[in-house]
């Protein structure tokens, strides 16, 4: 079907190979979908229009793969996607599914691990920087704990800091132009993971030699196990200049990450989210972190991978109306409206401006009986977003 909402390349959709690759594995079951090569998966999301495909190390390279190996397996994808015309704008490295990564990678207790967390990384960020990336995502995976004696926290954010600090001026000297995205998850598979939320992610980034290298790539599922709202961290982010990257998903409250279809849960939460990302003038990767329901075959992962998209484009359109809707932008304007009583009190700092805001005579009853509309608004809202509008 081709429609509108029909989504084509240039509206920077990606997927990475774990998501429509992902063959329904879950902690208490066994794949039910063949798994799916890396050409096969290039061939699948070019056919369905989107930008491009993202990738962990080992979803292309076998962990124990010789060289030989690796060099055809890259040179096979690098001809599917010259083939298909899809990018890679993002890379990461798969540090948590090994065994030697079972306490952390970077933030093990175990210097051996953490230096070969390094060396990993140094490697994956080759193949990503070969493939194109230009962003590179840092998510923790096992940067945690479930017994709280076991790690200093205070030595776990130093090691983490230690090793981005390591990686970005390892960067810097191989020359590359390549942006860092730190993933935050409260936790799963860790107990506890450090940094749970974008939030302390920006926080830590300040702290960091290159910090103008690093930012952060929030993503639906995670702030929402938080109990958090997810358009409020990303407007965070995107206020600090450090929204680098996105990962879209949707998830039903705080419980296991479920990485479900775009919007396919909380659709009012998605359209704050799409509005806002189509407001602010982000034009980043938008890559949907998520995977079809495990009840799914290889055209259930089509439909799943054509509705994330679909439904962004949807509610894109649903934002334009918005913009378009008379009686919200009245209640709007309304709501947002200029008091020139008050207004000269509210610039910036002068001596004179907060001796007469001291002075000043608020009639405080009139304030707080003013009614703000917000039932009428969210209704009008809701109504459009049903489609009657
Ligand atoms: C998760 C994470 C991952 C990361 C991915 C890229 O909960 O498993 O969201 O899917 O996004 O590893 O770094
Ligand atoms: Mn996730
Ligand atoms: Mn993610």
């Amino acid at each position: 079907m081709q429609d509108a909402y029909t989504p084509r390349p240039e509206h920077r959709f990606t997927f990475g190979l774990w998501t429509v690759g992902n063959p329904g594995r879950d902690p208490f079951g066994d794949p039910v979908r063949a798994t799916l090569t890396a050409p096969a998966i290039v061939e699948l999301l070019a056919g369905i229009g989107a930008h491009g495909v993202n990738l962990h190390d080992e979803d292309l390279l076998p962990r124990d793969a010789d060289a030989a190996t690796r060099e055809r397996i890259t040179v096979d994808f690098e001809k599917a996607l010259a083939d298909h015309g899809l990018r890679v704008p993002m890379a990461t490295t798969n540090l948590f599914s090994d065994p030697v990564f079972k306490d952390g990678a970077f933030t093990s207790n175990d210097p051996g691990v953490r230096a070969h967390a390094l060396q990993r990384t140094m490697r994956a960020i080759e193949l990503g920087v070969r493939l194109g990336a230009e962003t590179y995502v840092f998510w923790g995976g096992r940067e945690g704990v479930e017994s709280h004696v076991s790690k200093d926290p205070l030595d776990a954010i130093r090691w983490f800091r230690d090793a981005l600090n390591f990686l970005t001026h390892w960067c810097k000297d191989q020359g590359y132009d390549l942006k860092f995205a730190l993933e935050a998850k409260p936790n799963e598979p860790r107990g506890d993971l450090f940094l749970p939320t974008t939030g302390a992610m920006l926080g830590f980034i300040e702290t960091l030699d290159h910090k103008e290298m690093v930012g952060v790539n929030p993503e639906v599922a995670h702030e929402r196990m938080a109990g958090l709202d997810f358009t409020h961290a990303v407007a965070q982010a995107w206020d600090a200049g450090k929204l680098f990257h996105i990962d879209l998903n949707d998830q039903a409250g705080p419980r296991y990450d479920q990485d479900l279809r775009f919007g396919s849960s909380d659709i009012k939460g998605a359209f704050h989210l799409v509005r806002f990302l189509e407001e602010c003038g982000y034009d980043g990767p938008l890559h949907f972190d998520a995977h079809a329901y495990r009840t799914e075959d290889a055209a259930g992962v089509r439909d799943f991978a054509i509705g994330c998209m679909r439904t962004y484009r949807i509610l894109a359109d649903k934002a334009a109306r918005m913009r378009a809707d008379a009686e919200i932008q009245g209640i709007l304007a309304e709501i947002r409206r200029d008091d020139p009583a008050v207004m000269p009190l509210l610039g910036a700092y002068t001596a004179e401006r907060a001796a007469a805001l001291r002075a000043h005579a608020f009639d405080t009853e009139a304030l707080a009986a003013r009614g703000m509309r917000y039932e009428r608004l969210d209704q009008l809202v809701t109504e459009l977003l049903l489609g009657i509008r």
